[in-house]
């Protein structure tokens, strides 16, 4: 098995170990979804074996200064050395990352696209969109972490960030469940517990490292409770959606507003989107100040991360982007409209 690496290596994550001493204070920061968690969880399987603690840990929002707003609290908390997982940190906010870099030893583990203002290439490992970071951590730590005991936390990741497309992932997955096919993954063993934890997720929106220590402790029980509550409202939206929804003929969009108290806007986008791969959609839901989108187009031939990047284009306070079959946006209640209109129908 091997990782399509488009910067960085294995060495230099090891060398970037090595560095670390006893006096140094170790966070890992990661993105607060599925994949940047289980990230985490290996992570500090690979610090165990060299015998370093993280002394900090933090699942991050996409936010555009996610990176600045984090640093004060590592200089708080005396952090020396930090570790990025699935987080495009020198994408969202350049400006932050390099302060962070200035003011302490970093290194960024992700499979998003490289950020265009990126100067300084070092420490920084990029795998290809369809290598999720759990499993590039994984086979980084491939010696050091036990497979049987985590190989199905990776599968979950994997099938969470639509890795299995690429063949090489889907063998790899296979290597561990024979039987699953892409066309029934979504309810094969790791699409169902990619499903329980990514509900989990939506029921501790607020509280990911609950959820985090759940996974710890392998503790899928619990999961799946807060799984039926989640799923009753993603099947009532999923029901709802070929009522409901609208379609725009011009680029060929379905667009659909999801409206639920808890936040299924990528759940539903990640099983309606992956029962019809060759459809684009687009999923809107309000939130207390805002309003997100998440846009799902795997066979349909259109870039959904260049599409929410063109959405927010000059819009305040909004980010948006991602990978070309899966991507997400926010835009303030009073830009909804122009977000729209740019994504649905301008050329
Ligand atoms: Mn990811």
């Amino acid at each position: 098995m091997n990782i399509d690496y488009v910067l960085g290596s294995k060495e230099d994550f090891f060398r970037f170990l090595e560095t670390i001493s006893l006096q140094d204070k170790v966070a890992i920061l990661a993105h607060n979804d599925l994949d940047g968690i289980s990230s985490t969880l290996l992570l500090e399987k690979i610090l165990g074996a060299k015998r370093i603690k993280a002394d900090y840990v933090e699942f991050l929002e996409i936010k555009s200064d996610m990176a600045k707003e984090v640093l004060v609290k590592l200089k708080d908390n005396g952090v020396t050395k930090v570790i990025i997982a699935d987080l495009n940190l020198e994408g969202i906010d350049y400006e932050g990352f390099e302060e962070m870099r200035n003011e302490m030893g970093v290194f960024l583990i992700d499979h998003h696209p490289i950020g265009e203002k990126l100067i300084d290439k070092s420490n920084i490992i990029k795998a290809v969109s369809q290598d999720c970071t759990c499993l590039i951590v994984f086979i980084l730590g491939e010696d050091l972490i036990d497979s049987e005991e985590w190989g199905w936390l990776v599968c979950a990741a994997i099938f969470a960030d639509y890795s299995f497309r690429s063949e090489k992932n889907l063998k790899f997955l296979k290597s561990f469940y024979p039987e699953v096919e892409p066309e029934t993954i979504s309810s094969s063993v790791p699409g169902i517990n990619a499903r329980k934890i990514s509900s989990a997720l939506i029921y501790y929106k607020n509280d990911p490292k609950y959820v985090f220590s759940l996974l710890k402790e392998k503790n899928l029980e619990e999961i799946s409770e807060t799984h039926e509550i989640i799923e009753k409202e993603v099947y009532r939206a999923v029901d709802d959606f070929p009522k409901n929804r609208k379609y725009y003929p011009k680029k060929g969009i379905y667009f659909y507003e999801i409206k639920s108290p808890f936040d299924i806007l990528s759940y539903v986008a990640t099983l309606i989107g992956g029962a019809d791969p060759d459809k684009t959609m687009i999923f809107m839901m309000k939130m207390k100040n805002s309003v997100r989108f998440s846009a799902r187009s795997s066979n349909g031939g259109m870039d959904m991360g260049e599409l929410m990047k063109k959405g927010i284009e000059g819009l305040e306070d909004a980010n948006g982007g991602g990978h070309v079959p899966a991507a997400a946006a926010q835009v303030k209640i009073e830009d909804v409209e122009i977000f729209k209109k740019r994504v649905l129908e301008d050329d």
